[in-house]
Parts: structure tokens; sequence; C-alpha cells
């Protein structure tokens, strides 16, 4: 009998001969790149971006978490390679599907991405061929939208001629302990045939993969996971603004909750939630749940407190100002920190920005430093980052620490500084902080 479209994909991956492709070499795509080629198989990236392809074609990388050499070795020896169209998706064996699931506007899940990519991939699909979604998503997107678009315009059925399959992406930016190596995955498909091929795949680089029932099962796991983050945070913050009204210091309580031995896990609050996951992915969650007639309060809620910090922030620096008699519009105010978290090159969602644009709403001359940031383009303005100096910090009536970058000189920041801000507790235990410092 023919070798069947299973067999063969199997014994592709087991041999490692299986082309390996990757749509979206981004902070999930790259390093996930980098890992499979690493092992011997071959990786064809599908990037939208021309000139992260050509970078990634120059053997040059532009992801934080991940190796420089690696990444130049493996282009060089030709593991990967980087594509701007889908003619070559015939080639791959396996495609995995590393795109961004943004929010519109109003909240609600916009997959143009997935979907586009879907309806590309579905236009080359051939039998044989392994599809896996990694993109944050709402439980039964896989099911409900990308095994539709595949099966119609390919005229292939699911489970039988192609395979398709969720494995939500791990990755916690910046994190060096646990990297895209050695972080346990999720793996659920719909169908025996494309579970057990997706397991397969996955086992080649990740040695825990933990399979799971259904495609939706493991979209809901990784949802339930970044909502897991977006309440706890939310719970500190608002644990933060009611203790704003009781005169209590938030930070010495959480600190002295966390020396539980048991029963607790360490959130601390700050300006705001930012990135690409914890603002956004709950409320693909929150929408799903809606067809269902369901209200997800926590959600809703995590969402609206976290939404409010950049608020309060800028509240709170009023007062501080007013405290020696500056009003907004006469006070220059610098920012330490405008990513959305510390030790990592990225800006997107940061309530940092938010911060610094109210602060600038209400008249305010407001500068920033971020060793990672060079320049920020904001609507109408390009801000450089000011260079980490005495008098930078000496000449800001108000330092407000926004981000908590690691290789910050703080007690330099004390010492220097008329007042500051701590949004993010990084001063409490520093020496000297209690004059200049007023915390969050
Ligand atoms: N934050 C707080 N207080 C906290 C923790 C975080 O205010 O106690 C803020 C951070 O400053 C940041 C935001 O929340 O602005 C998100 O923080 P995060 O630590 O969740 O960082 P992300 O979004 O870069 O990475 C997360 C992963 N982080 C961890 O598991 C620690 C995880 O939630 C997901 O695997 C990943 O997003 C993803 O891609 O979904």
């Amino acid at each position: 009998m023919a070798m069947s479209a299973f067999d063969a994909l199997c014994e592709k991956i087991l041999n490692r001969q299986a082309i390996v492709g990757v749509v979206g070499l981004g902070y999930v795509g790259l390093p996930f790149a980098v890992e499979k080629a690493k092992v011997g198989f071959h990786v064809i990236g599908i990037e939208q971006n021309p000139k992260r392809a050509e970078k990634v074609n120059r053997g040059e990388n532009y992801i934080k978490d991940v190796s420089d050499t690696e990444l130049r070795d493996l282009v060089q020896e030709g593991f990967i390679e980087a594509v701007v169209g889908f003619e070559r998706v015939k080639e791959a064996d396996i495609v995995v599907i590393c795109v961004p699931t943004p929010l519109s506007k109003n909240l609600t899940p916009d997959l143009s991405y997935v979907e586009g990519v879907t309806r590309n991939l579905a236009a080359h699909l051939r039998p044989g061929q392994l599809i896996s979604l990694e993109s944050t998503t709402y439980p039964g997107t896989t099911d409900e939208v990308l095994r539709p678009i595949l099966e119609e315009t390919s005229g292939l059925r699911c489970g039988n001629d192609f395979f398709l399959a969720h494995s939500p992406e791990r990755v916690d930016p910046g994190n060096q302990r646990y990297t895209t190596k050695n972080t346990n995955k999720i793996v659920g498909a719909s169908d025996d045939l494309s579970r057990q091929a997706a397991i397969l795949f996955y086992r080649e680089t990740i040695l825990d993969v933990v399979p799971v029932s259904s495609a939706k099962a493991a979209e809901l796991v990784k949802v339930f996971e970044n909502t897991f983050r977006a309440v706890n945070i939310a719970l500190v913050n608002e644990l933060l603004l009611l203790c704003d009204r009781l005169d209590l210091n938030v930070w010495e309580v959480l600190d002295a909750a966390n020396t539980k031995p048991f029963g607790i896990m360490p959130f601390y609050p700050g300006p705001g939630v930012g990135g690409h996951c914890i603002p956004l992915d709950p409320h693909y969650l929150e929408w799903k749940a809606k067809e269902y007639n369901f209200e997800t309060h926590f959600i809703a809620l995590a969402g609206e407190i976290n939404r409010r910090m950049p608020e309060f922030v800028r509240e709170k620096a009023w007062r501080v100002l007013n405290r020696v008699g500056l009003a907004p519009s006469r006070s220059r105010v610098l920012i330490l920190g405008i990513t959305y978290k510390k030790d990592l090159d990225d800006w997107r969602e940061s309530p940092a920005v938010d911060i610094l644009q109210l602060l600038q709403q209400d008249g305010a001359r407001v500068d920033y430093y971020d060793p990672y940031i060079p320049e920020i383009h904001l609507k109408g303005q390009i801000l450089r980052s000011v260079e980490f100096t005495a008098a930078a910090i000496a000449q800001a009536n108000l330092v407000l620490i926004a981000t908590d970058h690691s290789q910050v000189d703080y007690g330099f920041v004390i010492y220097h500084a008329q007042a500051i801000l701590d949004t993010r507790g990084v001063t409490r235990r520093l020496p000297d902080a209690d004059q200049k410092v007023t915390l969050l």
C-alpha cells in the first residue's frame, strides 16, 4: 500500500528531512526557527517585512532572545533562509504560524494577519503538510477559522490529507532562564493523526510536550495563562489604589504578604500593563464568551483597572510637583524607562508612552531616558532619549521611573534628582530614598 501522507510526514520528521516553514519571524518565529534549524531541520522563514527577510538572509539578528552567532552560522550553513512570499510553501512539510493577533480599537479580536496567512497557505496546500497555529487566540480559531479556509480552498481533508494543530507560543521576552528550547509546550489538535504528527514534530526540539485533546483546549490553555497574569496584576494595581486612600505603602504590604511560604505568588503594581500579550489576549476570550451569552467579569474588570493606571500615575506626578508649588505647565519631567517592561527593547503598548503623552497634554516639558530605545516616533513627534547624566537628572523637577531597567544606577538618580516618582518600587530598598522618592 502506498505510504500514507501521514506516514510520509512522520518519517520526514523523525529523520529530520522535513522542511519547516515559519510564518512571521518576530519574537516568537525567529527563536523557533533557530531551535528547529539547530537540530537539523531546514527552515524557510516567510516574513512579510522585506527588510527583516533580508536581515535574516544576511545572518543579521534583530531579536534580543536570539544568539547573533547561532543565527549567522545557521544561515551560512543553509539551515535557515527567509522569503517574503508564499511561493515556496509547497516545499515545507510543516508550516508554523507565528503572526500577531492584535485587538481592534474597541477591544475585539483582529484575526486579519492569521486569516491572510491561512488563505495564502491554502493556495499552496498539498497532501502531507502539517499546519500549526502558534498565535494566541480565542478557543475555536483553529477549527472554526483556519480549517474551513484550508479545506475549502484546497479541496483537501483535514486529518486525512493534511494535518492541523494549535501549539500556543510560550515566550517570555527577555527571560534568560526559560527559552523556546526549554519551555514545555502545549499541543492540541482535533483529530488523532494531526495530534500525533504535531506531538512528533514538537518533540524533536522540546522534550516536554503537553498534549491536550483538541485545538480548542490548547487555545484556551494559553489565553487562560495570560488572563491569570492580567487578573493578578490588576488585583495588585487595585490594592495600590486602595493603599493610596488608606495612606499605606502597598510595596511594604506586598513584600510582607509574599513572605508567606505557600499559597501566594508575587505580582507588583506598576504604571500599567504593556506588551502585545497581557493587555490584549484576555479580551479574545471575553469576546468569544459573549457568543455563548457568558460575561467574563474578571477579564473585563482587570482590563479596566490596568488601563486606568497611567491616569493614576499622572495624578500622582502632579501631587508630587504640587508639594513644591509647581504647576504641570511649569514643570520639566524626565521619564526613566520607556519600554513596557524592564531589560527589553520593546515599547509596544507601553504604559510609559501613555504617561509621557498625558504629561505633555498637561503642558509639562517631558524628556525620556531609556538605554534600549534611542528614539520613539509618536503621532506628530520624534522624541530622542536624553543622555544619562547628572545634569539631565538634576534639571528635571520630577524624575518619573516608569520602567526599572536593571542597568540604571538608581543611587545616582536619587543623589542628583530634585524629586522622584517611582512607579516600580525599584528604589524602595535603597538608602536615602525616602527624602526624595515618592512610591506609586
Ligand atoms: N507587570 C506588572 N506587574 C507584574 C508583572 C507584570 O505591572 O507583577 C506588567 C509588566 O511591566 C508588563 C506587563 O505587565 O508591562 C506584561 O508583563 P509580563 O511579565 O506578562 O510580560 P510579557 O507580556 O512580555 O510576557 C508574557 C509572558 N510573561 C510571563 O510569563 C512572565 C507570558 O505572560 C506569555 O507567555 C507571554 O507574555 C506571551 O507571549 O503571551
